[in-house]
């Protein structure tokens, strides 16, 4: 594809695209879909405003990369953060709330509570529909894709279509790899079906699953998700502290992330919840967990994975957020600078 070349240096402004990146959707090979969506977000809030914080946060990256050099050149844009979606989740996420509200109180007015869970699953539905189609047509027109959350509910739809897109006889051949606290193996949660506590349990039950699912930075998970990531032979976890013990003995980060990646298929999908760093990296994000990895372990990986040979297939970023305010902008800095790199690697691995 023809990109055409701009110089770095130029004055940034926020006429100018996501990192500064005076490109159309045309002109760029990596094209990021924004999702303001996290309806079922039930401790904290502030995760629909991940993909405006990271877009604002974004001009302040140099473009040059010590790693990947002048990958950006390929160029990479962000699409229009969708006003439709956004009220949507305005409205659905008050009905998840009134909802989390009458199980708090211990209502037993099931009727009601019934009748919210239902509107609010079919609204999760339309939006993981809308998601897959728009990350269809992304990959028709030969892009690389990047979706950027949201709470971690939002990637599903994407999931599904790199899964089915890169598929012989219906099994993919994607393998995930999630940086999380969290297991998101969850059945449901509070009965929302595609809950961000769900999300990889959703993945692991799609018609045309990923081959294998990696989670690293695991650290806060119940004993259904605990059994439930044992009980499949498609799932290595990585457990925070199993991998914190090991480095605490002395083995080195790069021994570690070399058992990560030998656990995947060629074929990678990222799914990266900023949760699954230490919270110090993202203080707003709805669901802290102590522990967690080091800005740097994730670069770490990212450029092993890279150097294996493997093909970033897809990735998105994830539950970056303000809190109770309405901005965040060391939240945003940071996730800005996770999401340079994926789309720095994502380049880098598909040429
Ligand atoms: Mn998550």
């Amino acid at each position: 594809m023809e990109t055409k070349k701009f110089d770095p240096t130029t004055t940034i402004s926020s006429e100018f695209g996501i990192f500064g990146i005076p490109l159309s959707e045309e002109e760029s090979k990596v094209v990021l879909l924004p999702v303001p969506w996290e309806v079922t977000t039930s401790y904290g809030r502030g995760a629909s405003n991940g993909p405006r914080i990271i877009r604002e946060a974004s001009e302040q990256i140099d473009l040059f990369d010590y790693e990947t050099k002048n990958a950006f050149e390929a160029g990479y844009f962000m699409k229009e953060i969708s006003a439709e979606w956004a009220a949507e989740n305005v409205k659905y996420k008050a009905l998840a709330q009134e909802v989390i509200a009458l199980r708090t109180a211990q209502s037993n007015d099931t009727v009601r509570i019934d009748a919210l869970v239902a509107e609010v699953n079919a609204a999760s539905a339309r939006l993981t529909a809308w998601v897959y189609a728009e990350t269809k047509k992304i990959l028709a027109n030969k892009k690389l894709f990047g979706l950027v959350g949201g709470d971690h509910s939002t990637p599903l739809g994407a999931i599904q279509a790199i899964c089915e897109a890169h598929s012989i006889n219906g099994a993919s051949e994607v393998g995930i790899l999630h940086l999380d606290a969290h297991s998101d193996t969850r059945v449901a949660y509070q009965g929302f079906k595609q809950s961000h506590a769900s999300i990889m349990y959703n993945v692991m039950h799609l018609p045309i699953k990923p081959k294998k699912l990696v989670q690293v930075g695991i650290r806060d998970f119940s004993e259904d998700e605990y059994k439930f990531v044992k009980s499949r032979e498609d799932i290595r976890t990585f457990f925070d502290m199993e991998v914190k013990q090991r480095l605490l003995k002395g083995e080195s980060w790069a021994s570690v992330a070399t058992d990560i990646i030998k656990e995947l298929p060629q074929k990678v999908y990222i799914s990266f919840d900023i949760d699954g760093l230490d919270p110090r990296y993202c203080p707003s994000t709805g669901t802290p967990v102590i522990g967690g990895m080091s800005t740097d372990e994730v670069f770490f990986l990212f450029s092993l994975l890279a150097q294996s040979g493997r093909q970033i297939v897809g990735f998105d970023l994830n539950e970056v957020s303000t809190g109770e305010a309405d901005e965040a902008e060391w939240d945003g800095n940071v996730g800005a600078r996770m999401l340079y790199k994926l789309c720095n690697w994502s380049v880098v691995t598909n040429k």
